[in-house]
């Protein structure tokens, strides 16, 4: 057999061609077609007949299995994040937690954990675009030397709901709606902010989601979040209560709503796209793992109870530690096998890490099993080669759809003395799992904690958080999404709703409705306490500790690095080929990549009759996929631009997105076309616009400007066309 990665020429019948295969994708070295028996196959082209013109005979088991697999191609997709991309990569530890954990993972430094990351959209099914405004989920596996344990948070640190109980109403409100199966992939429909407009408990999740976090830049640069409080569990058995955080090495950065709809159109994969290349392109992407810690003896020190997953502890009050690096650096090789198949659980945890009573969390505990068990078929899905933890299992498990190991021997059985007793329980000493030992004396109540009423303080905080652009994009994102609400009364009720959380974003949203701001309707909290009787409680406000939290808003993100962005460069022949080359290098030397784009595919010819290769044509390209634009000099070249609608149109809506446009002075026919070239005749800076003939060094200018990722002032007047 040939070594794996070893490419070869397979050359089958005496007329086919030589090709050449990765065996890889081959599954041994022997080529012949086989059933999935392993028996050889003869014949391919034809099902077995009652002669050449008789019925096809049920006899035919290789038809029969061909086809009979072939039905079964697809499975059901993921209730919700049916919508994911994924990559492997290795999660290393900085520093020892043993203080606070006694998981492996956590406390030994010179172990480099595999991971497995999916992350993923919420609403939309598989074929759905990347780019709806919605939730990220940020799943992560971790294959550690004590079993796996699953990380399965989101790219916001809140969730829409206190209560697993109301999940699947939730679900049912963002899917579309089931008469007409519409719209796909979107919150903005009525059964949505129907819902939403009479769960209060919703508010603070909500603002997340009408913010900027909704439509990501890319998957690389999302934080990530465990959402629920966790516990940690050391060596001695003590407790601490502990968030869980992802932080991108290359900061935090969105979309426009605008481009975000363009892509969906150009191209709905951008995420996956993204993701994928990164790591082909060896642009490995990177997250700390951050903890926030908090001692048990501070349950209740907080204006906000640790158990409510509406909530979130700022990291102004508990700061974030950064213990450990995650790097994906390897592309799964079979979509279906891996990103497909990979079942992720809240309840898959090692020892040193338990859970706490958060009632959505515990729901979550139920809700992953049995989901695998109708999308993977059965209880075997551990056993499929993307769940497998590294470290062995035995237990008396038996059987089942699609068991894979062959038990030996005749005990499955605990107790046992036929099998010599094995496999033994183990004791904490040699690893063994036990659960933190929680004290509980309650009754049995449907019933939620008063300290989970407060719904609107952490929204308002968040609002107050935010960049004056940021405010303004929430406000957008409210006036598009109630405005493709049909009912009115949800309109107004939702409004109200967001009277509640902020007077001035209620006023502006109202505004662009249309509508009033009405006196909102009391939400009420129903609840049955422990005497029976019925009450309503009204929702609390509280005394937060802090007005404002710099780390909720992404213009205080990392903005000094232009790694792994796409820089499109509009040419055409007769282009300056110094500055192409020029600029092109430097933005390589800082991480960036670069595509040239033309009218046309193939060569160009530079005013020095240099050749120069184009990888993009503005048929194939379009501004939305880009970061930022650069404009070489030369005349021939910037007279065929100024001519071409798809290259003015191009740098109309890069300055719409407010994204870094660089240009050489002698580009300025072209960029008189534009919208804002007028600006380019007043003495006034625009920030984000680099000519080489108002700054001194513009690659180095350009450079900078693209580090700051968006220039989203340039909005005001929100009068830009494109
Ligand atoms: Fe969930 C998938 C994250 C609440 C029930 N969830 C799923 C995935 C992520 C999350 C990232 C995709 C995993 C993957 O890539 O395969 N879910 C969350 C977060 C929540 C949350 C951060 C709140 C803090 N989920 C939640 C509740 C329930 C579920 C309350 C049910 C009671 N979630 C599911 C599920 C899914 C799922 C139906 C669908 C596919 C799957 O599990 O494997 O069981």
């Amino acid at each position: 057999m040939k070594s794996k990665k070893q490419a070869t020429s397979v050359n089958r019948s005496e007329n086919s061609k030589k090709i050449d295969l990765d065996l890889d994708s081959v599954n041994d070295a022997s080529t012949l077609l086989t059933t999935n028996q392993g028996v050889k196959i003869n014949d391919d082209q034809n099902s077995l007949k009652a002669g050449p013109r008789g019925a096809t005979l049920l006899e035919d088991f290789i038809l029969r299995e061909k086809i009979t697999h072939f039905d079964h191609e697809r499975i059901p997709e993921r209730i919700v994040h049916a919508r994911g991309s994924a990559a492997h990569g290795i999660f290393k530890l900085y520093k020892t937690q043993s203080k606070y954990t006694k998981a492996s993972f956590l406390t030994d430094t010179s172990v480099e954990t595999p991971v497995f990351v999916r992350f993923s959209t919420v609403a939309g099914s598989r074929g759905s675009t990347d780019l709806a405004r919605d939730v990220r989920g940020f799943a992560v596996k971790f294959y550690t030397q004590e079993g796996n344990f699953d990380l399965v948070g989101n790219n916001m640190p809140v969730f829409f709901i206190q209560d697993a109980i109301k999940f699947p109403d939730l679900v049912h409100a963002v899917k579309p709606e089931p008469h007409n199966e519409i719209p796909q992939a979107a919150s903005a429909h009525d059964t949505f902010w129907d819902f939403i407009s009479l769960m209060p408990e919703s508010a603070h999740m909500i603002m997340w989601l009408m913010s900027d976090r909704a439509i990501p830049r890319s998957y690389r640069m999302m934080e990530g979040f465990g959402v629920h409080t966790f516990r940690l569990i050391n060596e001695k058995g003590a407790a601490h209560f502990v968030k869980f955080h992802w932080k991108p090495l290359l900061g935090v950065h969105s979309l426009a709503w605008d481009e975000a709809q363009k892509i969906s159109g150009k191209d709905p994969d951008f995420h996956r796209r993204d993701l994928w290349e990164s790591i082909e392109n060896r642009n490995f992407p990177e997250w700390e793992l951050g903890l926030q810690i908090i001692p048990e003896i501070d349950e209740h020190k907080y204006s906000f109870d640790l158990l409510d997953p509406t909530k979130l502890v700022p990291e102004e009050l508990v700061p974030v530690q950064r213990v450990g690096k995650l790097t994906l650096n390897r592309n799964p090789e079979n979509f279906f096998a891996e990103t497909e198949q990979v079942a992720f659980h809240v309840g898959h945890i090692v020892p040193g890490i338990d859970f706490t009573n958060d009632p959505l969390l515990q729901g979550r505990l139920f809700s992953y099993t049995d989901t695998q068990l109708i999308r993977l078929g059965g209880p075997n899905f551990h056993e499929i080669p993307i769940n497998r933890p590294i470290v062995p299992v035995h237990n008396n498990q038996r059987d089942g759809f699609m068991r894979q190991t062959i038990n030996k021997g005749r005990t499955s059985y605990h107790p046992n003395s036929l099998g010599g007793g094995c496999p033994f329980q183990a004791s904490m000493k040699e690893g063994g799992f036990t659960s933190y030992a929680e004290k509980i004396d309650a009754h049995k109540v449907r019933e939620r904690s008063k300290s989970f009423f407060d719904h609107f303080t952490q929204a308002g905080l968040f609002y107050n958080s935010q960049s004056e652009p940021e405010k303004q994009h929430i406000v957008d994102a409210f006036s598009f999404e109630l405005g493709k609400v049909e009912t009115i009364s949800i309109r107004e009720r939702m409004l109200g709703i967001i009277s509640l959380i902020n007077k001035t974003l209620a006023t502006e949203v109202g505004y662009k409705l249309g509508l009033k701001v009405p006196i909102p309707e009391k939400p009420i909290n129903k609840s049955i306490p422990a005497d029976g009787v019925e009450k309503d409680f009204q929702p609390i406000e509280s005394k937060p500790e802090i007005e404002i939290a710099a780390s909720l808003s992404m213009a205080n993100t990392v903005k000094d690095t232009i790694k792994s962005r796409v820089i499109a460069f509009l040419a055409a022949d007769g282009v300056n080929e110094q500055a192409i080359a020029g600029m092109k290098k430097i933005l390589e030397e800082n991480g960036a990549k670069v595509d040239i784009i033309a009218p046309r595919l193939g060569r160009i010819q530079g005013a020095g009759k240099k050749e120069i290769l184009v990888n993009q044509s503005f048929f194939t390209a379009a501004s939305v996929l880009y970061d930022a634009v650069y404009v070489p000099g030369g005349d021939q070249h910037i007279a065929t631009l100024a001519a071409d609608p798809d290259a003015i149109h191009f740098l109309n809506e890069a300055f719409r997105h407010c994204k870094a446009i660089a240009f050489e002075i002698d580009s300025k026919p072209l960029l008189k076309l534009t919208y804002f070239g007028k600006k380019l005749t007043s003495n006034k800076k625009e920030d984000g616009l680099i000519s080489s003939e108002k700054q001194q060094d513009i690659r180095k200018e350009f450079i900078k400007a693209i580090s700051r990722h968006r220039f989203w002032e340039r909005e005001k007047p929100r009068k830009i066309p494109a």
